[in-house]
């Protein structure tokens, strides 16, 4: 997969595309990234990419002209144009899904006020990574890209994903590592049992245990099985 970053601001992108799993992706050529510096598309003469909005109002809007050019020269028939907004559609564990099927992602990131308006014809689809406001889609770019390179094929072992918090629709079980006793507190027995099964139950019942208490209303719109209602039972009467 390939993703390209529209930004102004290129160099927020280097600790990103030089550490740890990213970095891996990209050596193992599963992943390629290419961040494109939206102002050496600029026909202005001062280099200016924003101006002041029409009606007047705080703060400059993205003109057409730089935007749009690095658009079309970055896209080709396979690209998924994405704008980065916090009036988008909330990034969601299944829309990162969604996107890990693509062959290339654009994620094109707007700074101060905005984009202009015009600009949202050449684009496919625009995505917030929540209900706050940034200074501008960059950090927003970087979870959208983080979220969707760790699914994709090869990035990762399948098995680190289909357990992730969100991936099952419940958050994810508590993990222990060495030593058995930190200060006091145990791991609990059963992780260190053997048994398979009884290993996996208690990993649901404190998924579904963390879920209620952290996250209700994911549990509320949930088709509960019945093993899920049992243990459900279970921590009501624990609690
Ligand atoms: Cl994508 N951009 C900005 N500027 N703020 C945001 C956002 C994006 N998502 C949430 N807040």
């Amino acid at each position: 997969m390939k993703i390209s970053i529209l930004t102004l601001f290129p160099e927020m992108f280097t600790g990103f595309v030089e550490t740890s799993i990213i970095k891996k992706a990209i050596l193992k050529e599963i992943i390629e990234i290419e961040v494109v510096d939206m102002r050496s598309f600029t026909e202005d003469k001062h280099n200016r990419v924003d101006d002041y909005p029409y009606g007047g109002g705080a703060g400059l809007v993205l003109m057409c002209q730089p935007v749009v050019d690095a658009i079309k020269a970055t896209r080709t028939e396979d690209s998924l144009v994405v704008m980065m907004t916090p009036q988008g559609k909330t990034l969601k564990q299944s829309v990162s899904y969604d996107l890990a099927k693509e062959k290339h992602i654009i994620l094109l990131c707007g700074h101060y006020e905005g984009f202009d308006e015009r600009i949202r014809s050449y684009v496919d689809m625009e995505l917030s990574i929540g209900d706050y406001v940034l200074t501008g889609g960059e950090v927003a770019s970087m979870v959208v890209a983080d979220s969707v390179i760790r699914l994709v094929d090869g990035v990762i072992t399948q098995e680190s994903h289909e357990d992730d918090s969100f991936s099952n629709g419940l958050l994810e079980y508590p993990h222990y590592t060495r030593p058995r006793e930190y200060e006091g507190m145990e791991v609990p027995d059963v992780l260190v049992s053997g048994h398979h099964e009884n290993v996996r139950n208690y990993r649901l019942k404190e998924s579904l245990r963390k879920t209620q208490k952290m996250r209700p209303e994911l549990i509320e719109s949930r088709d509960l099985t019945p093993l899920e209602i049992k243990l459900l039972a279970e921590i009501n009467s624990e609690e």
